[in-house]
C-alpha cells in the first residue's frame, strides 16, 4: 500500500496502518495467534511438580521478555519525543530547493526527540548537561532531520576527538561513577588540556545546561550547513529553533533537587504540555552567508566551536514548527527513532566541517548495532512519508517482500526503478571545488580557542556570571586531581582573569598570573538569557498555592481565575489530600498533597490569608519550607491577607517584605497585599506580571 503524502496528519495515517491490534478487540493469542487458555500458571508435571518444556506458551513468555531490550544509545540514551508539523512562512526558493521550505500551505509532518547526553536510559532528566534537539521532516522528497543540541556550539573541532570527550565525560570507567554528571576527573583533565572544548564548557557551565522545560530552550543545528537553490546556487546556513515560550532555566540547586522529587521532570513538563493542549511551539531561523563572503569572519565558518554572532549575521525566521501529539508507545517510537545527520533532501547540504563529515559516518553505524541491522528505515517511526524503491534487500528484520530485479542496471525488470537521470527533484551533491595534499592537521583557522568563550562570558548579565561561577566552583570542586582544577583555572584565565581568580577562589588553588594578552572586549547581548525570555507570557506557569482549612476562599478564587485566564495551571497544595473547608463554610477540592510535591515542581507560589488562623498554624514548616525554597530560586511568591505574616518566616534567608496596610507592594517578584477579603486587581496584576517574568534575581540574600 502506497502512503498519503499529503497534510499534516499524513504521518499519522501511516502510523495507523502499523498499530498492533487493539486488546479489547479480542482474546488472548500467542505470537503464532493461538488463542491461550491461563496464563497465570506454567504447565508442570502434578500439583507441585516441575515445570513441562512442551509449554510453548511459557517458554515464548519468558523468552520474549528476556529479549525486550535493545542497546541504549551511545550518548543522548535519555529522551522524550513527540509528533507535530512544520510550515514555512514564505518560500525560501531564493535560498534552497528542498520542497518543505517553499508553500506557506504545506504542512510537513515532524518527530521530535530531547534528549541528554550523558547519561542512561533512565537517568535524570535535570542534571547539568547539553540538551538534544532532533527532527525528523517527513517531507514529501524524503525523510529530513535536523539533529541539533541547545548549544550553537560544540566540544570538539574534529569528529575524530568524539570517542575521547565522550569517554572523559561518561562516568569513570572503574566505578560507573557519576550518573548523568560531568563534575568528575577524567572530564575535566580533558577540559583542561583540550583548550577547543572551552567555548562549549562555558555554555554547559551557564543555566542553559538546566532547562526549565524543553518546550522553553533553543535549538541550534550547531554546523555551518549548506542550502542549495534551483540554479544550483549555495548560501551558508546555520539552523535556529527559538521557542515561543521564550528561554527559561532552572537554578543549579532546585535542578539538583528535582532529580529526586521528579526524575521525569522534563519529560513529564513535554508530555503533560501536549496532553492538554497547550502545544509547543518554536520557530524556524536561519543566518544565511554567501558562499562569496566565506573568508569574511574572524573565525572559520567549518569550526563548530564557533557561533555567528547574531548582531553580525541576524536569524532571519523562516517557519514554525507546533509539538501537538504525543507517541502511543515509548519503545516503538522514542526508543526506536533513528536520526542521521546525512539523511538530507534536496536543496540541503554538508560542509566540510569535520565534526559534521564524522557525524555523517557515525548515527547510520550506531544504528545498525543498536536496531539490530540495517533494515530500521522500515520501523514507522522512521519511514518516510515518500515512496521508497531500492535495490536493497534482506537483512534482520526485513519487513517487506519485494518483487522483481534488485540490480541496477537491468533489462529484465524493464530497467526500474530508475534513476532520475538529472530530474530536478533528485539529490545531487552541491558541486564545490576541493584541491589539497593528504595531511593529517588542524587547520590554522581553527586554533582561536579563547576569544568566543570570552564572548560569552562578555555577554552574560552579573546574575548569569554568578550562576557561571559558582557551576565552575561545584564542577572542578569534585575534581580530586588538583593538578586538573590548576591547569583549568589556568585555562580559564585566558578566557577572563575575573573569571579565573573567583574559580579559583572557590576551589583551593593559586591565583593564576596575570597575562599579557589583552582581554577579549567583544560581546553579543543575543547570548544573554535576559534577552531570550520572549514575550512576557503565562502560559503553562505552574502555580501552587497553599491552602488549608479556614483559607480565605474569595481570594484564592480571584487570584486563580485571573491566573488560568491567561494560561497558567493552577493546583491547590495542602497537608493532605481531599477537601480543606474554607472561611466561607465551603469545601475546596485539594490537587496534591504537600508531601507529594515541593517547591521546585511549581514556577510561583501563592500563599493566601487564613483570617482565623492562629500564627502557630500560619507557621507550617512545609510551608515555611516551600515559601523558602521558591524565594531562594528566585521564583515569584504572592501573599495576601495574612499570608504575608507567613513570608515573615523567610526573614533569616534575607527576605525583607516592604508593605503598607492595603497597600500592593511588588519587590523582586515578592507580590504582597495585605488587605483581607478578595484579592484586588492590582494584586492580580503585579503577580501575574511576576510569574509573566520567570525568575527574579539579585533578592537579598540571608544575613543571618
Ligand atoms: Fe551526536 N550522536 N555525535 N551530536 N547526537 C548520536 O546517534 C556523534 C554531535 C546529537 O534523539 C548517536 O543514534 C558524533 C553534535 C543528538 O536519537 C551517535 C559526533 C550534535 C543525538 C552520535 C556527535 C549532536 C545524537 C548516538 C561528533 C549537535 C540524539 C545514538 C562528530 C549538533 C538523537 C545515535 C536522538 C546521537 C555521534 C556530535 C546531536 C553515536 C560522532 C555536534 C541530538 O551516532
Amino acid at each position: 500500500m502506497t502512503d498519503d503524502l499529503h497534510g499534516q496528519d499524513a504521518k499519522q495515517r501511516q502510523r495507523e496502518r502499523f498499530r498492533a491490534q487493539d486488546p479489547a478487540s479480542g482474546p488472548l493469542t500467542t505470537d503464532q495467534g493461538v488463542r491461550v487458555d491461563h496464563t497465570d500458571d506454567s504447565l508442570s508435571a502434578g500439583e507441585r511438580g516441575p515445570t513441562l518444556l512442551e509449554d510453548f506458551h511459557f517458554r515464548e513468555k519468558l523468552t520474549r521478555f528476556d529479549h525486550e531490550r535493545i542497546p541504549e544509545r551511545v550518548v543522548h540514551a535519555r529522551g522524550a519525543g513527540a509528533y507535530g508539523f512544520f510550515e514555512p512562512y514564505e518560500s525560501c526558493a531564493e535560498f534552497t530547493r528542498a520542497a518543505f521550505l517553499q508553500d506557506p500551505s504545506v504542512r510537513t509532518p515532524v518527530f521530535v526527540r530531547f534528549s541528554t547526553v550523558q547519561g542512561p536510559r533512565g537517568s535524570a532528566d535535570t542534571v547539568r548537561d547539553v540538551r538534544g534537539f532532533a527532527t525528523k521532516f517527513y517531507t514529501s522528497e524524503g525523510n529530513y532531520d535536523l539533529v541539533g543540541n541547545n548549544f550553537p556550539v560544540f566540544f570538539i573541532q574534529d569528529g575524530i576527538k568524539f570517542p575521547d570527550f565522550v569517554h572523559a565525560v561518561k562516568p569513570e570507567p572503574h566505578n560507573d561513577i557519576p550518573t548523568g554528571a560531568s563534575a568528575h576527573d577524567t572530564l575535566w583533565d580533558f577540559v583542561s588540556l583540550q583548550p577547543e572544548t572551552l567555548h562549549t564548557i562555558m555554555w554547559l557551565m551557564s543555566d542553559r545546561a538546566i532547562p526549565r522545560s524543553y518546550r522553553m530552550m533553543q535549538g541550534f543545528g550547531v554546523h555551518t550547513f549548506r542550502f542549495v537553490n534551483a540554479e544550483g546556487r549555495g548560501t551558508f546556513v546555520k539552523f535556529h529553533w527559538k521557542p515561543k515560550l521564550g528561554v527559561h532555566s532552572l537554578v543549579w540547586d532546585e535542578a539538583q533537587e528535582c532529580q529526586g522529587r521528579d526524575p521525569d521532570f522534563n519529560r513529564r513538563d513535554l508530555w503533560d504540555a501536549i496532553a492538554s493542549g497547550a502545544y509547543p511551539e518554536y520557530e524556524l531561523g536561519v543566518q544565511l552567508v554567501p558562499e562569496e563572503d566565506e573568508f569574511n569572519f574572524d573565525f572559520d565558518l567549518l569550526d563548530p566551536t564557533k557561533i555567528i554572532p547574531e548582531e553580525q549575521v541576524p536569524v532571519r525566521p523562516v517557519g514554525r514548527m507546533v509539538l501537538d501529539r504525543n507517541p502511543d508507545n515509548f519503545f516503538a517510537e522514542t526508543e526506536q527513532v533513528a536520526f542521521h545527520t546525512a539523511n538530507v533532501v534536496p536543496g540541503i547540504d554538508f560542509t566540510n566541517d569535520p565534526l559534521l563529515q564524522a557525524r555523517n559516518f557515525s548515527y547510520l553505524d550506531t544504528q545498525l548495532l543498536r536496531l539490530g541491522g540495517p533494515n530500521f528505515a522500515q520501523i514507522p517511526v522512521n519511514r518516510p512519508l515518500a515512496p521508497v524503491r531500492t535495490n536493497q534487500r534482506d537483512g534482520f528484520h526485513q519487513d517487506e517482500i519485494h518483487t522483481g530485479t534488485n540490480y541496477s542496471p537491468n533489462s529484465l525488470g524493464g530497467g526500474c526503478p530508475a534513476v532520475a537521470g538529472g530530474a530536478p527533484s533528485a539529490y545531487r551533491h552541491h558541486a564545490e571545488r576541493v584541491d589539497g595534499a593528504k595531511i593529517r592537521a588542524r587547520s590554522a583557522s581553527f586554533q582561536d580557542h579563547y576569544s568566543q568563550a570570552a564572548l560569552f562570558w562578555n555577554s552574560m548579565a552579573d546574575w548569569e556570571k554568578e550562576h557561571i561561577v559558582a557551576a565552575f566552583r561545584f564542577e572542578l570542586g569534585k575534581v580530586g586531581a588538583m593538578a586538573v582544577r590548576e591547569r583549568t583555572v589556568s585555562e580559564l584565565n585566558h578566557v577572563d582573569r575575573e573569571l579565573a581568580l573567583a574559580v579559583a577562589r572557590g576551589i583551593g588553588v593559586p591565583a593564576p598570573a596575570e597575562l599579557h594578552a589583552g582581554a577579549y572586549k567583544q560581546a553579543s547581548p543575543a547570548l544573554s538569557l535576559e534577552n531570550q525570555r520572549g514575550e512576557p507570557s503565562l502560559a503553562t506557569r505552574q502555580v501552587a498555592v497553599l491552602v488549608a482549612d479556614g483559607v480565605d476562599a474569595d481570594q484564592v478564587a480571584s487570584v486563580r481565575d485571573a491566573l488560568t485566564a491567561q494560561g497558567a495551571v493552577v493546583e491547590a497544595l495542602a497537608a493532605t489530600d481531599g477537601t480543606v473547608e474554607g472561611s466561607d463554610g465551603a469545601h475546596y477540592t485539594v490537587d496534591r498533597a504537600l508531601p507529594t510535591v515541593a517547591s521546585v515542581l511549581y514556577d510561583a507560589v501563592l500563599v493566601p490569608g487564613r483570617p482565623q488562623a492562629t500564627a502557630e498554624e500560619l507557621g507550617d514548616p512545609d510551608v515555611i519550607r516551600f515559601v523558602r525554597d521558591a524565594y531562594r530560586h528566585g521564583k515569584p511568591i504572592g501573599a495576601v491577607g495574612s499570608g504575608v505574616g507567613v513570608l515573615s518566616c523567610l526573614r533569616a534567608d534575607g527576605l525583607r517584605i516592604a508593605h503598607g496596610v492595603g497597600n500592593v507592594v511588588s519587590d523582586h517578584g515578592v507580590v504582597t497585599e495585605t488587605t483581607p477579603g478578595p484579592a484586588g486587581d492590582g494584586f492580580r496584576t503585579a503577580f501575574a506580571e511576576a510569574i509573566a517574568a520567570h525568575r527574579h534575581w539579585g533578592r537579598p540574600a540571608a544575613d543571618c
